[in-house]
């Protein structure tokens, strides 16, 4: 290559011989497409950096954008694999207008894949399978479910604590706790206002197979209240969105749209064994009220994958039978004493899911 420099200025591959940018210069030199004089507009010899950008520059396969697509095959191929877990799509051998009629419920949108699910929302999608474990089962939920469903893991052990001939899930939403119950107990009644939601609750119990087990109501809790009969209710009431977790304190009377103390009272005059499942930043002493006085009250705390997700209080003969005996045979109230109510309050009654997992199947071993 004739470059034609002078004293001054030498060739680049006399001043680095085996560098990248030397063997990229012997591949122009073949092709013959820089030959005369690195040197700038003032006329000038050029820097070696201004000829290493002058050397890409005139070579388009060299170029920045270029030297990343080149790197970018190994990210994509790991996309790929990505790709491949996603690629478990229900709808995938569908025509449009049934891929329409499944994804979608009197206008509402009830079934998500991942590029229907953008900004804050995308995070829901990378929990769906602690939501449903079913997932791509083809599982049916509207945009609030995402955000109100219990995880799957909390709902299984909920329904262990909430055995009975009939239980009565006043909220029911697309079915998260519903389905566990119907696993657990004898007969299932399961209550919403929102026709979109026991379509999807509906749905989801046939994919766990237990929708023969459940009998699904379309209405208002409050009013339905008064006549029915159950020997346990449970309660997931709306919060008011993921913002509840804004406030300092839930309040249960003013943040639960139908007041939640009404609520524990209707759900109250049918069975006094009730579950209420509420959000974690709940003061438990307000719940510890609810069961009046001398009654006891556990609040338990649900943890997945050591997150606190939200707490449990338990009344009447939900309430664990090994603390109200610890009560008693200590002669002594729990720590924790709401002395205006005189209500014992078996609070702290801290639970973590997986651990109480592990020791249920350390249990299972030795047996
Ligand atoms: P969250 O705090 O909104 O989510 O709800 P998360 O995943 O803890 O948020 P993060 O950003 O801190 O990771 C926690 C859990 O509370 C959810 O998984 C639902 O089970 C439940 N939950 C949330 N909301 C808003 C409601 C609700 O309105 N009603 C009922 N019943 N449960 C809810
Ligand atoms: N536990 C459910 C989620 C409940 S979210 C699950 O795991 O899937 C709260 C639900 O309460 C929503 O589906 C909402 O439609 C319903 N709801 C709101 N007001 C109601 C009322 N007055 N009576 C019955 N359901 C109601």
């Amino acid at each position: 290559m004739s470059t034609d420099q002078g004293a001054e200025s030498p060739s680049t591959s006399d001043i680095l011989p085996s560098s990248p940018l030397s063997s990229l210069n012997e591949d122009l030199e073949a092709e013959d497409t820089i030959s005369p004089a690195p040197t700038g507009e003032s006329g000038h010899p050029l820097s070696l950096l201004e000829f290493a950008k002058q050397i890409v520059e005139r070579n388009p396969a060299n170029s920045f954008d270029n030297a990343t697509e080149h790197l970018e095959p190994k990210r994509k191929k790991s996309k790929k694999k990505k790709n491949k877990k996603d690629a478990l799509d229900i709808c995938a051998g569908m025509t449009p207008a049934e891929r329409k009629a499944f994804c979608f419920y009197e206008d509402v949108r009830v079934h998500y894949d991942r590029n229907n699910m953008e900004g804050d929302f995308k995070k829901y999608w990378f929990k769906r399978y602690d939501l449903f474990s079913q997932y791509d089962h083809g599982i049916l939920m509207d945009r609030e479910s995402w955000f109100s469903v219990t995880p799957e893991k909390i709902a299984m052990h909920i329904a262990e604590r909430c055995r009975a001939d009939t239980i009565i899930d006043a909220f029911c939403g697309s079915g998260g706790n519903a389905i566990q119950f119907a696993f657990t107990c004898e007969r299932v009644i399961a209550i919403d206002i929102d026709p979109v939601k026991l379509h999807c609750a509906k749905h989801n119990a046939a994919i766990y197979g237990v929708a023969d087990r459940i009998e699904f109501i379309l209405g208002d809790f409050m009013q339905l209240a008064p006549s029915l009969k159950a020997d346990a209710v449970f309660l997931s009431p709306p919060w008011g969105g993921p913002s509840y977790i804004n406030a300092s304190v839930f309040d249960l009377e003013t943040m639960i749209p139908m007041n939640g103390i009404h609520l524990y009272e209707a759900a109250r005059a049918i069975s006094p064994n009730i579950a209420y499942f509420v959000p974690r930043n709940t003061d438990p002493k307000q719940l510890a009220l609810l069961a009046g006085q001398g009654n006891l009250c556990e609040v338990e705390q649900n943890y997945l994958q050591s997150h606190l997700k939200s707490l449990t209080a338990y009344y009447g003969e939900l309430v664990d039978p090994a603390l109200e005996l610890n009560t008693l045979e200590d002669g002594e109230e729990t720590e924790d004493v709401d002395e205006s109510a005189g209500t014992p309050l078996a609070a702290g009654s801290k639970r973590n899911i997986e651990e109480d997992e592990e020791q249920e199947h350390k249990q299972r071993k030795k047996n």
